[in-house]
């Protein structure tokens, strides 16, 4: 179902001149209230009344999330903290995280946004969602959850794991939609094998996939396994969360990006050239509407490509293709994001390792594990098997205070993990997807 008719089927032209007035005054705002934005285009030699035309985007220089970082946590906020009602966080590329804010037009905006995607997957009132996305700094749970109470659905704010409570709540509830990552709907699956869950004595009719990378392989074994419908949803906390891009159940073929929100642009990821529609490349987005947090071309790192024939769903709206990739090392464990820098920032803090480590990521039972092989520094010997354990219990805790995400390390002698002759090999994925 077509959520919002007059936005979602608007004609290419009409919604062109709409994201050109959005742009400009975007432009104009950031560049008054946003010092880093003033600098940046400064530098760039571009004002705001030099963006005439969506051409001229691409005069405008990019934002990354090292400049987030930079100007931790409220610096690029571009409305007075006394405006901001929401405030949400994803992992950086250090401990720090990245922090996005939302005045209360854009959690309308968000929810909005979101009942366009939960609406796409056929879910509207009458519809008991189960809502396995994690709640709290994660922006999964709560954007699913305002956007599926916009449409008039029953939400279920179970958040994520506890697969045999679950379980239960998708029969007793009768839960006709769950939203979770794609690895997870898998895992509690084979936990609905083991429990001998009966798929008559379920409702469920469409998940709602996404956050972290997945093929169409996998979307065919979930929808096999639990006869389900299964959509791919898309987005990031920079841009505001999930809601940045939505299949429709009809077609599943590529998600709809809601142009009257963002500008989409695929960049060569080396050069930053804007490439043609349909070329693969790294995702850009420019925040048109939003307010606590506007974003311009902000290079999101995720590979794929646009498409940009008509959908026969009706919506007018460009789609992107699965992710394929990124063009960073960024990687996502169980959901969580994950940079390798993080991990050595921990492990150069302890005397007694060296910087020489190795993540080996495997995917068991349908569910990531993380394995950090770390090398004693020259020199040190443990002959003591507590002092090993210890070292490496607190570097599991440490790794999961900081990044979020379980690990298990296993600290190796010295020059035990293989030398690189080039960039050195610190991962090792050995998921297949
Ligand atoms: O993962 C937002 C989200 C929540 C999306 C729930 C969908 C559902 P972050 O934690 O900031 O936000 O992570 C964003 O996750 O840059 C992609 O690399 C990856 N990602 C998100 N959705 C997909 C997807 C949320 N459908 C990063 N396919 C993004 C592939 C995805 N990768």
């Amino acid at each position: 179902m077509i959520w919002n008719q007059q936005y979602e089927t608007m004609p290419r032209d009409e919604l062109r001149k709409l994201q050109l007035l959005r742009l400009k005054q975007l432009v104009e705002n950031v560049y008054h209230r946003v010092p880093f934005y003033r600098d940046a285009f400064d530098k760039a030699g571009v004002k705001p009344e030099d963006i005439k035309s969506l051409d001229d985007l691409k005069r405008l220089p990019f934002t990354y999330k090292q400049d987030m970082r930079d100007n931790y946590p409220f610096g690029m906020f571009a409305v007075p903290q006394e405006q901001v009602v929401r405030i949400h966080a994803s992992s950086g590329t250090t401990g720090k995280p990245t922090v996005v804010g939302y005045t209360a037009r854009d959690i309308d905006t968000w929810a909005e946004l979101m009942a366009r995607t939960v609406s796409a997957a056929g879910v509207g009132r009458g519809d008991i969602l189960q809502n396995a996305y994690g709640y709290g700094l994660f922006t999964g749970g709560l954007g699913a959850h305002y956007g599926a109470e916009k449409v008039g659905a029953s939400v279920i704010p179970i958040s994520g794991g506890n697969s045999k409570k679950q379980l239960m709540l998708l029969k007793d509830f009768g839960s006709t939609a769950i939203s979770c990552t794609p690895s997870y709907a898998l895992s509690l699956y084979e936990t609905a094998v083991e429990e001998g869950v009966k798929r008559e004595d379920l409702k469920l009719k469409v998940g709602i996939f996404g956050a972290e990378p997945w093929t169409e392989a996998m979307r065919q074994e979930i929808e096999a396994k639990w006869q389900i419908d299964a959509v791919d949803i898309y987005g990031l906390s920079e841009i505001i969360g999930p809601g940045v891009g939505y299949e429709c159940i009809e077609e599943k073929r590529g998600m709809h990006i809601s142009e009257d929100h963002f500008i989409v642009e695929t960049i060569n990821p080396d050069t930053g050239e804007v490439l043609p529609a349909g070329e693969e490349g790294e995702l850009v987005f420019t925040t048109i509407t939003k307010e606590a947090i506007p974003l311009i071309r902000y290079r999101t790192r995720d590979i794929t490509r646009l498409i940009t024939d008509p959908c026969r769903c009706g919506r007018s709206f460009v789609r992107m293709n699965k992710v394929t990739g990124r063009s960073d090392d960024m990687l996502i464990i169980r959901g969580v994001n994950v940079f390798p820098s993080q991990v050595e920032a921990i492990i150069v803090t302890k005397a007694e390792l060296s910087p020489h480590y190795l993540l080996i990521i495997d995917r068991v039972d349908n569910l990531d594990t993380l394995e950090i092989q770390i090398e004693l520094a020259e020199g040190i010997f443990m002959d003591r098997i507590s002092r090993l354990q210890e070292l490496s219990r607190s570097v599991e805790k440490e790794i999961k205070d900081m990044i979020g995400v379980t690990c298990k390390v296993r600290i190796v002698e010295h020059k035990t993990i293989a030398r690189s002759e080039g960039k050195a090999q610190r991962v090792l994925d050995r998921r297949k997807l």
